[in-house]
Protein backbone atom coordinates (compact mmCIF):
# COMPACT_ATOMS: atom_id res chain seq x y z
CA UNK A 1 0.00 0.00 0.00
CA UNK A 2 1.22 3.53 -0.77
CA UNK A 3 1.17 6.17 1.38
CA UNK A 4 0.27 9.87 -0.05
CA UNK A 5 1.30 13.21 2.63
CA UNK A 6 -1.28 15.97 2.27
CA UNK A 7 -2.53 19.06 3.79
CA UNK A 8 -5.61 20.05 4.69
CA UNK A 9 -6.89 22.87 4.38
CA UNK A 10 -6.74 22.90 8.46
CA UNK A 11 -3.12 23.04 8.37
CA UNK A 12 -1.69 19.49 9.62
CA UNK A 13 -0.48 16.88 7.03
CA UNK A 14 -2.53 13.67 7.09
CA UNK A 15 -1.77 10.50 5.08
CA UNK A 16 -4.11 9.14 2.88
CA UNK A 17 -3.63 5.53 1.58
CA UNK A 18 -3.63 4.12 -1.58
CA UNK A 19 -3.77 1.18 -2.91
CA UNK A 20 -4.16 -0.39 -6.32
CA UNK A 21 -5.16 -3.88 -4.95
CA UNK A 22 -7.24 -6.11 -7.37
CA UNK A 23 -8.49 -9.63 -7.06
CA UNK A 24 -6.22 -10.42 -10.71
CA UNK A 25 -3.20 -9.70 -8.24
CA UNK A 26 -3.90 -13.54 -7.51
CA UNK A 27 -3.93 -16.68 -8.87
CA UNK A 28 -7.61 -17.35 -10.39
CA UNK A 29 -7.63 -20.62 -7.98
CA UNK A 30 -6.68 -18.53 -4.94
CA UNK A 31 -9.44 -19.10 -2.43
CA UNK A 32 -11.03 -16.07 -1.44
CA UNK A 33 -13.56 -16.82 1.72
CA UNK A 34 -15.25 -16.34 5.01
CA UNK A 35 -14.67 -18.63 8.12
CA UNK A 36 -17.51 -18.75 10.88
CA UNK A 37 -17.78 -21.67 14.07
CA UNK A 38 -20.83 -23.70 14.67
CA UNK A 39 -21.18 -22.67 18.23
CA UNK A 40 -20.74 -19.17 17.31
CA UNK A 41 -23.43 -18.67 14.71
CA UNK A 42 -25.56 -21.89 14.93
CA UNK A 43 -27.89 -21.62 17.64
CA UNK A 44 -30.72 -24.73 18.01
CA UNK A 45 -28.84 -26.19 20.59
CA UNK A 46 -31.66 -27.94 21.50
CA UNK A 47 -32.51 -29.18 18.29
CA UNK A 48 -32.69 -32.86 16.39
CA UNK A 49 -31.04 -34.17 18.97
CA UNK A 50 -28.12 -32.45 19.18
CA UNK A 51 -26.20 -32.86 22.59
CA UNK A 52 -24.83 -30.77 25.54
CA UNK A 53 -21.55 -28.75 24.59
CA UNK A 54 -18.82 -27.65 26.92
CA UNK A 55 -19.92 -24.10 26.02
CA UNK A 56 -23.35 -24.63 26.79
CA UNK A 57 -22.35 -25.75 30.22
CA UNK A 58 -19.79 -23.06 30.74
CA UNK A 59 -22.11 -19.98 29.44
CA UNK A 60 -24.08 -20.72 32.71
CA UNK A 61 -21.40 -20.32 35.12
CA UNK A 62 -21.97 -16.78 36.42
CA UNK A 63 -19.56 -14.39 35.50
CA UNK A 64 -18.06 -16.01 32.75
CA UNK A 65 -19.44 -14.37 29.70
CA UNK A 66 -19.32 -10.89 29.72
CA UNK A 67 -22.66 -9.84 28.61
CA UNK A 68 -24.09 -13.19 30.47
CA UNK A 69 -25.11 -14.41 27.00
CA UNK A 70 -24.71 -17.66 24.94
CA UNK A 71 -24.86 -19.04 21.79
CA UNK A 72 -28.22 -20.79 22.51
CA UNK A 73 -29.43 -18.18 19.63
CA UNK A 74 -26.30 -16.86 18.36
CA UNK A 75 -26.79 -16.25 14.37
CA UNK A 76 -29.86 -18.66 14.42
CA UNK A 77 -27.96 -20.07 11.69
CA UNK A 78 -29.01 -23.36 12.23
CA UNK A 79 -32.70 -22.63 10.49
CA UNK A 80 -31.20 -19.32 8.42
CA UNK A 81 -28.30 -20.83 6.92
CA UNK A 82 -29.86 -20.71 3.25
CA UNK A 83 -30.17 -16.85 3.95
CA UNK A 84 -26.37 -16.79 4.76
CA UNK A 85 -25.05 -19.02 2.14
CA UNK A 86 -27.43 -16.71 -0.13
CA UNK A 87 -25.21 -13.49 1.14
CA UNK A 88 -22.03 -15.58 0.77
CA UNK A 89 -22.82 -16.16 -2.48
CA UNK A 90 -23.57 -12.42 -3.05
CA UNK A 91 -20.15 -11.26 -1.67
CA UNK A 92 -18.55 -13.50 -4.29
CA UNK A 93 -16.60 -15.45 -1.96
CA UNK A 94 -15.30 -19.12 -3.46
CA UNK A 95 -14.59 -20.97 -0.12
CA UNK A 96 -16.59 -21.29 2.91
CA UNK A 97 -14.96 -22.55 6.32
CA UNK A 98 -17.19 -23.59 8.81
CA UNK A 99 -16.93 -25.69 11.53
CA UNK A 100 -19.08 -29.31 12.69
CA UNK A 101 -20.59 -29.10 15.98
CA UNK A 102 -19.32 -32.49 17.62
CA UNK A 103 -22.49 -33.04 19.75
CA UNK A 104 -24.74 -32.86 17.02
CA UNK A 105 -23.25 -35.88 15.85
CA UNK A 106 -22.39 -37.68 18.38
CA UNK A 107 -24.22 -36.33 21.53
CA UNK A 108 -22.58 -38.13 24.11
CA UNK A 109 -19.37 -37.79 22.24
CA UNK A 110 -19.22 -41.18 21.31
CA UNK A 111 -21.53 -44.09 19.97
CA UNK A 112 -22.11 -46.53 17.39
CA UNK A 113 -24.74 -45.01 15.61
CA UNK A 114 -24.11 -41.21 14.82
CA UNK A 115 -26.77 -38.98 15.21
CA UNK A 116 -28.58 -38.82 11.73
CA UNK A 117 -30.55 -35.27 11.72
CA UNK A 118 -27.16 -34.33 12.90
CA UNK A 119 -25.39 -35.51 10.04
CA UNK A 120 -28.55 -34.29 7.88
CA UNK A 121 -28.19 -30.75 8.79
CA UNK A 122 -24.42 -30.31 7.57
CA UNK A 123 -25.65 -32.21 4.42
CA UNK A 124 -27.74 -30.11 3.40
CA UNK A 125 -25.68 -27.39 4.43
CA UNK A 126 -22.71 -28.54 2.04
CA UNK A 127 -25.10 -29.05 -0.75
CA UNK A 128 -26.28 -25.37 -0.46
CA UNK A 129 -22.92 -24.08 -0.48
CA UNK A 130 -21.91 -26.25 -4.02
CA UNK A 131 -25.41 -25.31 -5.29
CA UNK A 132 -23.72 -21.76 -4.92
CA UNK A 133 -20.69 -22.45 -6.31
CA UNK A 134 -18.85 -22.15 -3.04
CA UNK A 135 -16.26 -24.74 -2.23
CA UNK A 136 -16.41 -26.27 1.63
CA UNK A 137 -13.78 -25.85 4.09
CA UNK A 138 -14.71 -28.10 6.99
CA UNK A 139 -13.43 -27.68 10.68
CA UNK A 140 -13.83 -30.78 12.59
CA UNK A 141 -13.29 -29.26 15.99
CA UNK A 142 -14.01 -25.72 16.82
CA UNK A 143 -14.06 -25.51 20.75
CA UNK A 144 -17.53 -27.20 20.81
CA UNK A 145 -16.83 -30.68 22.79
CA UNK A 146 -19.51 -32.43 24.10
CA UNK A 147 -20.07 -32.19 27.59
CA UNK A 148 -20.14 -35.77 28.08
CA UNK A 149 -16.24 -36.35 27.34
CA UNK A 150 -15.39 -32.98 29.28
CA UNK A 151 -17.27 -35.50 32.12
CA UNK A 152 -14.54 -37.40 31.41
CA UNK A 153 -12.07 -35.46 31.60
CA UNK A 154 -12.08 -33.86 28.25
CA UNK A 155 -8.54 -33.46 25.97
CA UNK A 156 -6.79 -34.11 29.13
CA UNK A 157 -8.21 -37.71 28.92
CA UNK A 158 -6.09 -39.89 26.27
CA UNK A 159 -9.97 -41.29 25.53
CA UNK A 160 -10.58 -38.32 23.62
CA UNK A 161 -7.94 -39.12 21.02
CA UNK A 162 -9.75 -42.00 20.25
CA UNK A 163 -13.25 -40.40 20.48
CA UNK A 164 -12.37 -37.47 18.29
CA UNK A 165 -10.89 -40.23 15.38
CA UNK A 166 -14.02 -42.11 15.30
CA UNK A 167 -15.99 -38.84 15.05
CA UNK A 168 -13.65 -37.60 12.18
CA UNK A 169 -14.74 -40.96 10.85
CA UNK A 170 -17.96 -40.39 10.83
CA UNK A 171 -18.23 -37.09 9.13
CA UNK A 172 -15.86 -37.61 6.49
CA UNK A 173 -17.38 -40.62 5.37
CA UNK A 174 -20.67 -38.74 5.42
CA UNK A 175 -19.15 -35.58 3.58
CA UNK A 176 -16.23 -36.95 1.73
CA UNK A 177 -18.13 -37.41 -1.45
CA UNK A 178 -18.40 -33.47 -1.63
CA UNK A 179 -16.69 -31.96 0.94
CA UNK A 180 -12.42 -31.83 -0.17
CA UNK A 181 -11.05 -29.54 1.85
CA UNK A 182 -10.52 -30.59 5.77
CA UNK A 183 -9.06 -28.97 8.59
CA UNK A 184 -9.32 -31.17 11.89
CA UNK A 185 -8.52 -28.69 14.67
CA UNK A 186 -9.06 -24.84 15.11
CA UNK A 187 -6.10 -22.96 17.43
CA UNK A 188 -5.09 -25.93 19.67
CA UNK A 189 -2.87 -23.34 21.86
CA UNK A 190 -6.48 -21.38 22.49
CA UNK A 191 -8.33 -24.80 23.04
CA UNK A 192 -5.68 -25.59 25.71
CA UNK A 193 -4.40 -22.63 26.94
CA UNK A 194 -7.71 -20.34 27.51
CA UNK A 195 -9.52 -23.78 28.17
CA UNK A 196 -7.55 -25.52 30.68
CA UNK A 197 -4.93 -22.78 32.02
CA UNK A 198 -6.39 -19.28 32.22
CA UNK A 199 -10.08 -20.44 33.08
CA UNK A 200 -11.30 -18.22 30.43
CA UNK A 201 -12.78 -20.42 27.58
CA UNK A 202 -14.78 -23.91 28.22
CA UNK A 203 -13.99 -25.80 30.06
CA UNK A 204 -12.70 -23.10 32.56
CA UNK A 205 -9.78 -24.53 33.91
CA UNK A 206 -6.73 -23.63 35.71
CA UNK A 207 -3.82 -26.06 35.44
CA UNK A 208 -0.64 -25.41 33.53
CA UNK A 209 0.38 -29.28 33.46
CA UNK A 210 -3.19 -30.25 32.18
CA UNK A 211 -3.21 -27.47 29.48
CA UNK A 212 0.16 -29.12 27.95
CA UNK A 213 -1.38 -32.82 27.69
CA UNK A 214 -4.45 -30.88 26.22
CA UNK A 215 -1.92 -29.68 23.54
CA UNK A 216 -0.20 -33.24 23.16
CA UNK A 217 -3.69 -34.99 22.78
CA UNK A 218 -5.12 -32.86 21.01
CA UNK A 219 -2.15 -32.76 18.09
CA UNK A 220 -2.07 -36.70 18.33
CA UNK A 221 -5.73 -37.01 17.52
CA UNK A 222 -4.58 -34.93 14.59
CA UNK A 223 -2.32 -36.86 13.82
CA UNK A 224 -4.36 -40.00 14.46
CA UNK A 225 -7.16 -38.84 11.81
CA UNK A 226 -5.22 -37.25 9.16
CA UNK A 227 -5.30 -40.60 7.40
CA UNK A 228 -8.75 -41.77 8.16
CA UNK A 229 -9.65 -39.00 6.71
CA UNK A 230 -7.52 -39.55 3.73
CA UNK A 231 -8.84 -43.26 3.71
CA UNK A 232 -12.44 -42.07 3.36
CA UNK A 233 -11.83 -39.29 1.00
CA UNK A 234 -9.28 -40.46 -1.34
CA UNK A 235 -9.16 -36.90 -3.03
CA UNK A 236 -9.29 -35.20 0.57
CA UNK A 237 -6.93 -32.04 1.23
CA UNK A 238 -6.16 -31.91 5.19
CA UNK A 239 -4.42 -29.47 7.13
CA UNK A 240 -4.94 -27.49 10.74
CA UNK A 241 -5.33 -24.24 11.40
CA UNK A 242 -2.82 -22.63 13.94
CA UNK A 243 -3.00 -19.48 15.81
CA UNK A 244 0.69 -17.73 15.27
CA UNK A 245 1.59 -14.60 16.17
CA UNK A 246 4.68 -12.64 14.88
CA UNK A 247 6.75 -11.85 17.94
CA UNK A 248 8.95 -8.05 18.71
CA UNK A 249 11.47 -8.04 21.41
CA UNK A 250 10.41 -5.34 24.20
CA UNK A 251 13.91 -4.18 24.36
CA UNK A 252 17.49 -5.24 22.44
CA UNK A 253 18.98 -6.86 25.36
CA UNK A 254 19.70 -10.19 25.78
CA UNK A 255 17.49 -10.80 28.63
CA UNK A 256 14.06 -10.04 25.83
CA UNK A 257 15.54 -11.24 23.55
CA UNK A 258 16.18 -14.53 24.52
CA UNK A 259 12.69 -14.27 26.66
CA UNK A 260 10.96 -13.76 23.26
CA UNK A 261 12.76 -16.78 22.02
CA UNK A 262 11.09 -19.13 25.30
CA UNK A 263 7.61 -17.40 24.07
CA UNK A 264 7.96 -18.63 20.61
CA UNK A 265 9.04 -21.79 22.38
CA UNK A 266 5.17 -22.13 23.60
CA UNK A 267 3.01 -20.01 21.43
CA UNK A 268 4.34 -21.15 18.26
CA UNK A 269 7.10 -23.89 17.96
CA UNK A 270 5.02 -26.08 20.24
CA UNK A 271 2.78 -26.75 17.53
CA UNK A 272 4.69 -26.19 14.25
CA UNK A 273 7.52 -28.20 15.47
CA UNK A 274 6.18 -31.49 16.68
CA UNK A 275 3.66 -30.93 13.03
CA UNK A 276 6.77 -31.24 10.99
CA UNK A 277 8.56 -33.59 12.31
CA UNK A 278 10.49 -32.11 14.71
CA UNK A 279 9.32 -33.03 18.09
CA UNK A 280 8.92 -30.82 20.97
CA UNK A 281 11.37 -27.92 20.64
CA UNK A 282 13.75 -28.58 23.23
CA UNK A 283 14.25 -25.65 24.96
CA UNK A 284 11.02 -25.40 26.32
CA UNK A 285 10.44 -28.95 27.17
CA UNK A 286 13.61 -28.86 29.70
CA UNK A 287 12.26 -25.20 31.30
CA UNK A 288 8.65 -27.61 32.11
CA UNK A 289 10.31 -30.00 34.23
CA UNK A 290 7.14 -32.16 35.77
CA UNK A 291 4.76 -30.32 33.69
CA UNK A 292 5.81 -31.48 30.58
CA UNK A 293 3.24 -33.89 28.55
CA UNK A 294 3.13 -37.63 28.91
CA UNK A 295 3.93 -38.96 25.71
CA UNK A 296 4.18 -42.94 24.10
CA UNK A 297 5.89 -44.52 21.98
CA UNK A 298 4.97 -43.60 18.39
CA UNK A 299 2.74 -40.30 19.30
CA UNK A 300 5.50 -38.05 17.96
CA UNK A 301 5.38 -39.44 14.73
CA UNK A 302 1.74 -39.70 14.53
CA UNK A 303 1.48 -35.97 14.85
CA UNK A 304 4.21 -36.06 12.43
CA UNK A 305 1.75 -37.43 9.96
CA UNK A 306 2.31 -35.20 6.19
CA UNK A 307 -0.84 -32.87 5.48
CA UNK A 308 -1.42 -31.22 2.50
CA UNK A 309 -1.79 -27.17 3.59
CA UNK A 310 -1.15 -25.00 7.06
CA UNK A 311 -3.96 -22.94 7.99
CA UNK A 312 -2.51 -19.82 9.84
CA UNK A 313 -4.94 -18.31 11.43
CA UNK A 314 -3.79 -14.62 12.09
CA UNK A 315 -4.28 -11.43 14.23
CA UNK A 316 -1.41 -9.82 15.99
CA UNK A 317 1.87 -9.30 17.27
CA UNK A 318 3.15 -9.83 20.61
CA UNK A 319 6.13 -8.05 22.39
CA UNK A 320 7.51 -10.13 24.99
CA UNK A 321 9.73 -9.12 27.69
CA UNK A 322 11.85 -10.74 30.42
CA UNK A 323 9.75 -11.40 33.28
CA UNK A 324 11.59 -13.05 36.52
CA UNK A 325 9.67 -15.62 37.96
CA UNK A 326 6.53 -15.10 35.61
CA UNK A 327 5.35 -18.46 35.01
CA UNK A 328 7.73 -21.28 34.28
CA UNK A 329 9.19 -19.32 30.90
CA UNK A 330 9.68 -15.98 32.65
CA UNK A 331 8.10 -14.06 30.22
CA UNK A 332 5.70 -11.48 29.41
CA UNK A 333 3.60 -9.91 27.25
CA UNK A 334 3.63 -6.15 27.11
CA UNK A 335 2.08 -3.52 25.19
CA UNK A 336 3.67 -1.72 22.47
CA UNK A 337 3.65 1.70 22.78
CA UNK A 338 2.33 3.91 19.68
CA UNK A 339 0.58 1.35 17.67
CA UNK A 340 -2.90 0.88 16.47
CA UNK A 341 -5.10 -0.75 17.94
CA UNK A 342 -8.24 -2.57 17.40
CA UNK A 343 -11.21 -2.49 19.58
CA UNK A 344 -9.95 -5.86 21.69
CA UNK A 345 -6.68 -3.89 22.41
CA UNK A 346 -4.75 -6.14 19.30
CA UNK A 347 -2.24 -4.30 17.53
CA UNK A 348 -3.09 -3.88 14.04
CA UNK A 349 -0.14 -4.71 12.02
CA UNK A 350 -0.29 -6.01 8.25
CA UNK A 351 3.44 -5.90 8.03
CA UNK A 352 3.59 -8.62 11.22
CA UNK A 353 1.54 -10.92 8.62
CA UNK A 354 4.12 -11.13 6.16
CA UNK A 355 7.02 -11.53 8.45
CA UNK A 356 5.26 -14.56 10.44
CA UNK A 357 3.73 -16.09 6.61
CA UNK A 358 8.21 -15.59 5.57
CA UNK A 359 9.36 -16.88 9.20
CA UNK A 360 6.74 -20.00 8.79
CA UNK A 361 7.33 -20.64 5.29
CA UNK A 362 10.99 -20.37 5.48
CA UNK A 363 11.81 -22.39 8.89
CA UNK A 364 8.92 -25.36 7.87
CA UNK A 365 8.06 -25.20 4.26
CA UNK A 366 4.80 -26.17 4.48
CA UNK A 367 3.25 -27.01 0.28
CA UNK A 368 0.94 -24.53 1.39
CA UNK A 369 -0.57 -22.01 3.46
CA UNK A 370 -3.85 -20.71 4.19
CA UNK A 371 -4.63 -17.57 5.46
CA UNK A 372 -7.99 -19.43 7.60
CA UNK A 373 -8.66 -16.70 9.92
CA UNK A 374 -7.89 -12.65 9.75
CA UNK A 375 -10.66 -9.65 11.21
CA UNK A 376 -10.48 -7.24 13.56
CA UNK A 377 -13.33 -6.18 15.80
CA UNK A 378 -14.76 -2.57 16.42
CA UNK A 379 -17.23 -0.41 17.96
CA UNK A 380 -20.07 -0.58 14.74
CA UNK A 381 -22.88 2.14 14.71
CA UNK A 382 -25.97 1.60 12.90
CA UNK A 383 -26.49 4.53 11.00
CA UNK A 384 -30.43 5.88 10.96
CA UNK A 385 -30.07 4.72 7.28
CA UNK A 386 -29.33 1.26 8.56
CA UNK A 387 -25.79 1.28 7.21
CA UNK A 388 -22.45 0.35 8.99
CA UNK A 389 -19.86 2.70 8.23
CA UNK A 390 -16.94 0.51 9.61
CA UNK A 391 -14.33 1.98 7.77
CA UNK A 392 -12.04 0.75 9.90
CA UNK A 393 -12.35 -2.84 9.61
CA UNK A 394 -12.72 -1.75 5.71
CA UNK A 395 -8.83 -0.26 6.16
CA UNK A 396 -8.38 -3.38 7.93
CA UNK A 397 -9.06 -5.66 5.33
CA UNK A 398 -7.44 -3.76 2.89
CA UNK A 399 -4.28 -3.44 4.87
CA UNK A 400 -4.05 -7.18 5.24
CA UNK A 401 -5.23 -7.61 1.39
CA UNK A 402 -2.13 -5.65 0.30
CA UNK A 403 0.19 -7.70 2.67
CA UNK A 404 -1.00 -10.61 0.98
CA UNK A 405 -0.08 -9.62 -2.06
CA UNK A 406 3.57 -8.51 -1.25
CA UNK A 407 3.48 -12.44 0.35
CA UNK A 408 2.56 -14.16 -2.96
CA UNK A 409 4.79 -12.11 -4.70
CA UNK A 410 7.56 -12.75 -2.46
CA UNK A 411 6.75 -16.62 -3.57
CA UNK A 412 5.50 -17.99 -0.20
CA UNK A 413 2.96 -20.46 -0.98
CA UNK A 414 -0.36 -18.88 0.13
CA UNK A 415 -3.18 -19.85 -1.28
CA UNK A 416 -6.03 -18.66 0.04
CA UNK A 417 -7.91 -15.73 2.97
CA UNK A 418 -10.63 -16.49 4.82
CA UNK A 419 -12.01 -13.19 6.56
CA UNK A 420 -13.07 -13.77 9.73
CA UNK A 421 -16.13 -13.90 9.93
CA UNK A 422 -18.89 -13.89 7.55
CA UNK A 423 -21.48 -12.94 10.57
CA UNK A 424 -21.28 -10.98 13.68
CA UNK A 425 -21.19 -13.56 16.24
CA UNK A 426 -21.23 -15.05 19.65
CA UNK A 427 -17.37 -14.33 20.73
CA UNK A 428 -16.97 -16.56 23.48
CA UNK A 429 -15.83 -14.89 26.83
CA UNK A 430 -16.72 -11.54 25.29
CA UNK A 431 -20.46 -12.81 24.22
CA UNK A 432 -21.98 -9.93 21.50
CA UNK A 433 -20.09 -7.61 22.86
CA UNK A 434 -17.20 -7.93 20.18
CA UNK A 435 -18.45 -7.87 16.84
CA UNK A 436 -15.78 -9.66 13.92
CA UNK A 437 -18.49 -9.85 10.75
CA UNK A 438 -18.00 -8.26 7.31
CA UNK A 439 -22.40 -8.76 7.98
CA UNK A 440 -24.10 -6.91 10.41
CA UNK A 441 -26.31 -8.80 12.92
CA UNK A 442 -28.83 -7.55 14.50
CA UNK A 443 -29.36 -10.25 17.09
CA UNK A 444 -32.49 -8.81 18.37
CA UNK A 445 -34.42 -9.52 14.92
CA UNK A 446 -32.14 -11.43 12.99
CA UNK A 447 -31.80 -8.88 10.40
CA UNK A 448 -28.29 -9.03 8.78
CA UNK A 449 -26.62 -5.79 6.65
CA UNK A 450 -23.75 -6.11 4.74
CA UNK A 451 -21.02 -3.41 6.50
CA UNK A 452 -19.20 -1.06 4.30
CA UNK A 453 -16.19 -3.49 4.40
CA UNK A 454 -18.42 -6.77 3.70
CA UNK A 455 -19.35 -4.26 0.37
CA UNK A 456 -15.50 -3.68 0.05
CA UNK A 457 -14.53 -7.34 0.04
CA UNK A 458 -17.39 -8.11 -2.74
CA UNK A 459 -16.43 -4.95 -4.81
CA UNK A 460 -13.30 -6.20 -4.44
CA UNK A 461 -13.72 -9.73 -5.66
CA UNK A 462 -15.79 -8.57 -8.10
CA UNK A 463 -13.87 -6.67 -9.88
CA UNK A 464 -15.20 -3.92 -9.57
CA UNK A 465 -12.73 -1.92 -7.80
CA UNK A 466 -12.55 0.94 -9.59
CA UNK A 467 -9.94 3.38 -9.14
CA UNK A 468 -11.85 5.83 -7.81
CA UNK A 469 -13.78 3.67 -5.69
CA UNK A 470 -10.85 2.70 -3.83
CA UNK A 471 -9.35 6.62 -3.54
CA UNK A 472 -13.11 7.32 -1.85
CA UNK A 473 -12.80 4.15 0.52
CA UNK A 474 -9.71 5.78 1.45
CA UNK A 475 -10.86 9.05 2.02
CA UNK A 476 -12.93 7.84 4.36
CA UNK A 477 -10.52 5.85 5.85
CA UNK A 478 -8.66 9.42 6.30
CA UNK A 479 -11.36 10.49 7.87
CA UNK A 480 -10.70 7.39 10.65
CA UNK A 481 -6.96 8.47 11.18
CA UNK A 482 -7.93 11.78 11.67
O1 LIG B 1 -13.89 -15.75 17.15
C1 LIG B 1 -12.61 -16.28 17.19
C2 LIG B 1 -12.56 -17.62 16.51
O2 LIG B 1 -13.47 -18.51 17.04
C3 LIG B 1 -11.18 -18.22 16.66
N1 LIG B 1 -10.17 -17.31 16.23
C4 LIG B 1 -10.22 -15.96 16.73
C5 LIG B 1 -11.61 -15.37 16.52
C6 LIG B 1 -11.66 -13.93 17.07
O3 LIG B 1 -11.37 -13.92 18.42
Amino acid sequence: MRHKAFSTNMNTTKTLALTDLKRSDFAPDFRWGCSTSSYQIEGGIDQDGRGESIWDRFCQAPGKIRDGSSGAVACDHYHRWPQDLDLARSMGINAYRFSVAWPRIFPNGRGATANQKGLDFYSRLVDGMLERGIEPWVTLYHWDLPQALQDQGGWAERATVDAFVAYSDTVSRHLGDRVKHWITHNEPWCTAFHGYCEGVHAPGLKNFRTALQVCHNVLLSHGLAVPVIKANVSDARVGIALSLHPLKSASDSAQDIAATTRHDGLRNRWFLDPLHGRGYPADIWQLLGADAPQVQAGDLAAMATPTDFLGINYYFPETVAHAPGQGLLSTRVIESENVERTAFGWEVSPDGMVSLLGRVAHDYRPAEIYLTENGSTYDDVVTPDGDINDVARRRYLVRHLDAMREIVAKGIPVKGYFAWSLLDNFEWAEGYVRRFGLTHVDFKTQQRRLKASGKWYRAFLKGELEPAVLVAASIATYDEEV
